[in-house]
């Protein structure tokens, strides 16, 4: 059981409607177990800017002691401390990134059996499984594969980490550790509540 994937918290600036900051402060006061910095996507930050957002995020999990994933852009890795990458399937190879950085934890997001076993899995400390139910978060997101997908994965490789995401919520976020994860990620529930510490509780 990997506990940092318990409620592991992703977030960029363009999915705030408020200060990423405090949301992020109040999702830490409220429990969540890891953090991923993800500045992506229409509205994200580039260069400078990104960089800064990401030091004054990557702060306040240091002062908590809850590990800070950057995605997808490994060279920000060194620049800000990072304790794990997680990067997709169309993103830089695995076995370069681990070859580069053999300490930090390693994530990889996988949405079907060919991803899956064209992955070298030995090299990662988990893999993202979904989008178990459909989101609007992502634009680019694949069609919802539904909690038979994480059984799968679990049913196949009983001692591979696993953290569910997509559309995850309040109302499900068990049923998907039932189906054999060993936490939820997710973005829209924490970033559009009203209510951050009982959202988190309630994960
Ligand atoms: N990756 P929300 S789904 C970032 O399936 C991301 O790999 C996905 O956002 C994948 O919790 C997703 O708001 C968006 O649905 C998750």
């Amino acid at each position: 059981m990997e506990n940092y994937l318990r409620k592991y918290f992703i977030m960029g600036s363009q999915n705030c409607t408020r200060d990423p900051e405090q949301i992020l402060q109040e999702a830490i006061d409220a429990g969540i177990t890891a953090f991923q910095f993800r500045e992506k996507g229409e509205g994200s930050l580039y260069g400078q800017a990104k960089i800064e957002l990401g030091k004054r995020l990557r702060e306040l999990c240091l002062k908590a002691n809850i590990p800070f994933f950057i995605n997808d852009d490994v060279e920000l890795a060194p620049l800000l401390s990072v304790d794990g990458i997680h990067v997709g399937q169309d993103d830089r190879k695995i076995d370069e990134i681990r070859k580069e950085f053999p300490d930090l934890l390693l994530g990889l997001s996988v949405s079907n059996v060919k991803e899956l076993e064209n992955s070298p899995l030995h090299l990662v400390d988990y893999v993202g499984a979904g989008p178990v139910y459909a989101t609007k978060t992502k634009d680019d997101a694949k069609a919802a594969v539904g909690l038979e997908w994480i059984t799968y994965i679990r049913n196949n490789y009983p001692d591979l980490p696993i953290v569910g995401i997509g559309g995850i919520d309040t109302s499900n976020a068990r049923q998907v550790i039932e189906a054999g994860a060993d936490g939820v990620s997710v973005i829209s529930v924490i970033t559009k509540s009203d209510n951050i510490s009982q959202t988190v509780q309630a994960l």
